[in-house]
């Protein structure tokens, strides 16, 4: 099978903003995808047998190759619709510090600005008594390892309301952040905003009307066409896949050895196999299974550290 007739299967969960990045990133390109629902927390039987335990979600498959953050997921859905504006190198030079913020500060602070007592009903509705239980003392300790310090109280409730007044201002005369259709500036900037929204049960401020403008366009076209796939029929697509052929590699100190590879900033979870390809913006992970033949797991550069294992 080659990589033009793997389908996009999508490992995710509903509640998860960054994966609601990518799922309107399918809405906005009309890119067909499937949709593999994985728990909220580790363990992830769905998916760990695939990337090696890599633990932030979502990650994108396509049959033998794994790609793991939506920057380089952003990417591959760039180089597929020839939509070069979801690149992630694509953002203008005034939308720079916007994204990074999004994906940061602003992010965590869509949490740590709510009391928390409003954050454990919000939660329990999403995900029962138990699962709650589990999922804070996951998180902490996620965090507790983390090598950001995420704002909170009454400084994140700065960070959120001085991104709306941003954004309402940087859409005060454009459709979309970078132009008139939506980049990847736009989804990286959304994504917390939709969060937001959705978990806390917030309205956007109304004075703020390019902003609403703006996040009305961003939801319009959906997720598009979305088709639920079971573990086992992904696990089927990867066992059946040769991974697809390796872009040509600059030369790197681990080429070629065994390594591990592990964000850089939080749920740092190594995963181990033989780094096979080095480019500018990506590594490739060669991983032998006995259940699925050899997968390749691709990460960014950025925000991702390899070392010798
Ligand atoms: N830089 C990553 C961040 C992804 C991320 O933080 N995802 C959250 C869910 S929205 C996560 O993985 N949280 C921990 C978890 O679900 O185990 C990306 O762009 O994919």
């Amino acid at each position: 099978m080659t990589d033009r007739e793997d389908p996009w299967v999508l490992h995710h969960y509903e509640a998860s903003p960054y994966a609601e990045k990518i799922r309107l990133m399918f809405g906005h390109t009309r890119l067909p995808w499937h949709s593999v629902i994985s728990p909220p927390m580790p363990p992830r039987p769905n998916l760990d047998p695939l990337t090696g335990g890599y633990r932030r979600i979502p990650v994108a498959q396509r049959g033998a190759d794994l790609f793991c953050d939506t920057a380089l997921i952003s990417l591959e859905i760039a180089r597929e619709t020839d939509r070069a504006a979801l690149r992630p190198d694509s953002v203008s030079e005034d939308c720079e510090p916007l994204v990074a913020h999004a994906q940061g500060d602003v992010f965590f602070s869509v949490i740590t600005s709510e009391p928390p007592l409003k954050i454990l009903g919000a939660l329990l509705r999403n995900f029962g008594l138990r699962q709650t239980y589990r999922f804070f003392k996951d998180r902490k300790s996620m965090m507790k390892d983390a090598t950001i310090r995420p704002p909170s109280g009454k400084r994140a409730g700065a960070v959120i309301s001085t991104f709306f007044s941003d954004l309402d201002a940087l859409l005060a005369d454009r459709a979309f952040l970078d132009g008139e259709r939506p980049g990847y500036a736009d989804f990286a900037a959304i994504h917390p905003v939709k969060f937001k929204m959705d978990l806390m049960g917030t309205a956007l401020p109304r004075a703020l009307k390019n902003l609403n403008r703006w996040y009305e366009a961003m939801l319009a076209p959906g997720h598009g066409e979305r088709f639920e796939l079971q573990p086992d029929a992904a696990f089927r697509m990867a066992a059946q896949s040769e991974p697809r052929p390796l872009p040509p590699s600059e030369t790197h100190e681990y080429l070629n050895q065994q390594v591990s590879a592990a964000p850089t900033d939080y749920g740092q979870v190594p995963i181990t196999g033989s780094l096979i390809s080095v480019t500018t913006e990506r590594y490739i992970i060669a991983r032998q299974t006995e259940d699925f033949g050899v997968l390749h797991v691709h990460f960014p550069r950025a925000g991702y550290v390899v070392k010798p294992s």
